[in-house]
């Protein structure tokens, strides 16, 4: 039975990878942080399979401690702050976690693998926050990274520490540059879901109205659950190597708004919706859109699901969830 540690098990990506982990005869552990996380409850009813070990990416001790346990064949690090909006607030834990816990999970794990690098594989959750100013069109692995916010910088720090550990001491370290990807188990505070949640909330008459920033930014946005099994994939090459994830197609947060609002019948929203400028950022990222033809080819991995389905989905859950309470 192969063995996976999944850091960032508690998030949208954790949950599902643990999933498709799980189901594929795996032995997970989770490493999942604080005293008193209330999602450690969440996630033992979700997949009570999964062996949730406590630690914190900021405390490399902790982490050597885990690996020990867990004595994984594979170490998935999904774990981060990575909400963008809330990492110009929070800059220096956003340093802390998401860049300096990468350094930390990838000592903890050269140090468990000892003289054997080769025995352990690792995963690195990069991200298409760090094209940020975009200096080509579509962006693939070779692109320059530009990015735009304390999360995509320290993603880029996290991104280029994997590739030094992979040329420095040959571990068998890939990343994942993943763009956008969704679902209903995203958080509520990420344009996506709010947007599904509002609509259903509006739609069930729970809701007046719904305030955003930036409706013109552009994400490659796919799901989720079609995303984890490329962090699979890269793990079972003979090679470690760097993938760019993603549909290849850009939607507007407009575009979000007209295919949420239209799945519960209502083709004019401009009443619904207003601007507040709390919700925009310093420096936002306008476009986004990637080029994964290197994923496709050598992993064999393509997207399933389209965006107005992925919209359709997250909205009809969302009604379903909300209307429940009623
Ligand atoms: P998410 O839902 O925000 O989950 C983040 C996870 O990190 C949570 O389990 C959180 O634990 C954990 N975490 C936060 N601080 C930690 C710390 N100090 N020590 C240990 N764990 C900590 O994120 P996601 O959407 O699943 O994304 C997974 C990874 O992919 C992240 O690294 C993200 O930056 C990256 N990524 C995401 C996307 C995307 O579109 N979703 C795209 C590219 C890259 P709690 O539950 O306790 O808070
Ligand atoms: O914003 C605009 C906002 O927060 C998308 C993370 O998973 O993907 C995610 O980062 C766009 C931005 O995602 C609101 O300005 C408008 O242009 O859903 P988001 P993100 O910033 O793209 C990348 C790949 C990651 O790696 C990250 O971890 O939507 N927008 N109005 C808004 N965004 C939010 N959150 N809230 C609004 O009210």
């Amino acid at each position: 039975m192969p063995r996976a540690l999944i850091t960032g098990i508690t998030g949208q990506d954790g949950l599902y990878l643990a999933e498709l982990l799980v189901g594929k005869g795996y032995e997970v552990f989770g490493l999942v942080r604080g005293q008193n996380n209330p999602k450690r409850e969440l996630l033992h009813r979700i997949i009570p399979q999964v062996h949730i070990l406590t630690g914190d990416l900021t405390d490399v001790s902790s982490l050597i401690r885990v690996m020990g346990i867990a004595q994984p064949d594979e170490v998935y690090n999904l774990g981060a702050v990575s909400l963008v909006a809330y990492s110009w607030e929070n800059a220096a834990l956003t340093s802390d976690v998401t860049a300096l816990g990468v350094l930390n999970m990838l000592e903890a794990t050269r140090l468990y693998a000892g003289r054997d690098v080769s025995k352990v594989r690792f995963y690195q959750a990069s991200s298409s926050e760090m094209f940020g100013k975009a200096q080509e069109v579509p962006q693939k692995e070779t692109t320059l990274p530009w990015p735009r916010s304390p999360y995509g910088v320290a993603k880029v720090y996290g991104h280029y520490m994997t590739i030094n550990y992979r040329e420095s001491y040959a571990m068998h370290a890939s990343s994942g540059i993943l763009f956008n990807h969704e679902s209903p188990r995203r958080g509520p505070e990420f344009v996506t879901r709010k947007i599904s949640l509002a609509v259903a909330r509006i739609k069930l008459g729970l809701q007046r109205d719904l305030a955003l920033g930036n409706l013109e930014a552009s994400r490659d946005w796919g799901f989720a659950g079609d995303y984890v099994d490329a962090m699979w994939r890269m793990l079972q090459q003979p090679q470690p190597d760097d993938y760019v994830i993603a549909t290849g197609k850009s939607h507007s947060v407009r575009d979000l708004l007209d295919f949420a609002f239209s799945a519960v019948g209502i083709d004019d929203w401009s009443g619904y919706v207003k601007m507040d400028p709390k919700f925009l950022r310093p420096a936002d990222v306008e476009m986004l859109v990637g080029d994964s033809s290197k994923a496709r080819s050598v992993l064999g991995w393509k997207p399933q699901m389209d965006f107005r389905s992925l919209v359709q989905m997250m909205v009809a859950h969302d009604l379903k969830e909300q209307g429940a309470r009623l």
